[in-house]
């Protein structure tokens, strides 16, 4: 439990957020997670408890530290990881596209759970549907997606942890507009670092557009 693999880490970034990804068992948390970090998808087992990862990714030349905590599904662990939920910047919620029951879960669920215990009024939040690359086996919709996202105030995408698609996208759109919402509150700047918090909002919000 709580394994921590820091594959990029980097001790001088501009900005440093939480990111929590959250969803029923099997969904493909950590498949995504890993497809994004190290661009491959392995045999993988279900998580105990929590990990995390870090990632850096710049942005408009500012380094930005990606904590991202890789949540278990299974309910056994739901009173451990609800703890992991103070202090996010952005939750990504997964669901898979060819079971159903995993997406009514993230209104029933994992919706509840964040209204609970993120304790950050203006978490960003990202809806997204794994395993588009099923297609042959879907059982939601990606009208029905769009619409939930819009129930949820969320971002919305839909993605393959198997073959890449979109997954870069799921995490970069995520950044930008935890980005764009955050600097302004800020967060860890590093002390040697002058930044125009203003600049960097522009260009974000420019990005965005
Ligand atoms: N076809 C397909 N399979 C996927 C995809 N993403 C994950 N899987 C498979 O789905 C299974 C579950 O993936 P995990 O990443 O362990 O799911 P998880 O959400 O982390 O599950 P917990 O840790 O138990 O909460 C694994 O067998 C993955 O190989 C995908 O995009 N396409
Ligand atoms: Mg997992």
């Amino acid at each position: 439990m709580g394994s921590s693999t820091a594959t990029q880490s980097s001790s001088s970034y501009d900005l440093s957020f939480k990111i929590l990804l959250i969803g029923d068992s099997g969904v493909g948390k950590s498949s995504l997670l890993l497809s994004f970090i190290s661009n491959a998808v392995d045999d993988i087992t279900p998580t105990i408890g929590v990990d995390f990862k870090i990632k850096t990714l710049t942005v408009g030349g500012k380094r930005l530290k990606l904590t991202i905590w890789d949540t278990a599904g299974q309910e056994k662990f739901r009173t451990l990881t609800s703890s992991y939920f103070r202090g996010a910047q952005g939750i990504i919620l997964v669901y898979d596209v060819t079971r159903r029951d995993t997406f009514t879960n993230l209104s029933d669920v994992w919706a509840k759970e964040v209204e609970l215990y993120c304790t950050n009024e203006d978490c960003v939040k990202m809806l997204v549907g794994n395993k588009v690359d099923r297609e042959s086996e879907r059982a939601v919709s990606r009208e029905e997606g769009v619409a939930l996202a819009k129930e949820l105030g969320s971002l919305f995408l839909e993605c393959s942890a198997k073959t890449r698609a979109n997954v870069e996208q799921c995490f970069e759109e995520l950044t930008l507009k935890v980005g764009a919402v955050f600097s302004l509150l800020t967060v860890e700047f590093n002390r040697d670092v002058t930044f125009n918090v203003r600049l960097f909002i522009d260009l974000l919000n420019g990005q965005l557009n």
